[in-house]
């Protein structure tokens, strides 16, 4: 009986539990903003037409666009997306406006991989379509989105640009949240980080799903879910997000 005996004043033994990776955590950060804006969460294939993924945004055949964005095709006409735009497209088809979607997911690319690049990574990108939407619109929501995702005095600041399913086009700047603009290594001394691409949904577009530009106008933006994350928790290499070492992930 004694050597039996068990001391139970003994600490438990404590079960290791998982939690969820930082690229999860700053997703679901990302949609609890656009949820609290009154934004739908959508989703879609991975195994696209080439018609959603290019034609119906204004890439078509031979674009120059369509050299960035080089993927894995199936065939001629079925690929892995390299955007998810093909999903705000179907739901363009199926619905009539009020449109406000975000639509995250895995997108593809031909790219080789490097501390900042991966050919598999995740967008998020929005959708909104409705009678006398603006440009000032699109500013006053990005801003906001801006404010609650890095605090409440980080400024924006729209550079133009250009996109084939956006016209007009930018890229937004938000000020640096480490130095609050004044310059420092995580800006590279400009004081402000490139964070996501926006625009007005192009006329085309919104005609080639059935939306008529002359009754009804938008604004869509995209977010590379990766650039978040490394920035947000100041990782500086991407392949730390995938490799799964337990020593990395215990850490978020
Ligand atoms: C529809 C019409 C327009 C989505 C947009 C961008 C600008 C953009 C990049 C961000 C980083 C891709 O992952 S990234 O490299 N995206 O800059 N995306 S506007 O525009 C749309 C979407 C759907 C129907």
């Amino acid at each position: 009986m004694a050597s039996e005996a068990i001391d139970v004043t003994m600490p438990a033994k404590l079960p290791r539990t998982g939690h969820r990776p930082p690229n999860t955590i700053a997703l679901e950060e990302l949609e609890r903003v656009f949820i609290g804006m009154g934004y739908e969460v959508v989703e879609g294939p991975e195994v696209e037409y080439d018609y959603y993924n290019f034609e119906a945004l204004n890439i078509p055949a031979n674009h120059p666009a369509k050299d960035e964005q080089d993927t894995f095709y199936i065939n001629d006409k079925i690929l892995l997306r390299t955007q998810t735009s093909p999903v705000q497209v179907r739901i363009m088809e199926k619905k009539k406006p009020p449109i406000r979607i975000v639509a995250p997911g895995r997108v593809y690319r031909s790219d080789d991989v490097d501390a900042t690049h991966s050919p598999c990574f995740h967008q998020v990108e929005g959708l909104v379509v409705d009678k006398n939407i603006t440009f000032a619109d699109l500013k006053g929501t990005l801003a906001q989105f801006a404010r609650e995702l890095f605090g409440q005095d980080t400024k924006v600041k729209f550079r133009p640009h250009h996109f084939p399913f956006t016209e007009p086009s930018a890229e937004m700047d938000v000020s640096c949240f480490k130095c609050g603009g004044k310059g420092c290594r995580m800006c590279k001394g400009s004081g402000w980080i490139e964070i996501l691409g926006c625009g007005m949904v192009h006329p085309k577009v919104l005609r080639m799903s059935g939306i008529d530009p002359e009754e009804y106008s938008g604004f869509a933006f995209g977010i590379g879910l990766e650039r978040i994350t490394l920035l947000k928790y100041e990782i500086d290499d991407m392949r730390l997000l995938y490799e799964n070492d337990e020593r990395f992930l215990k850490q978020f």
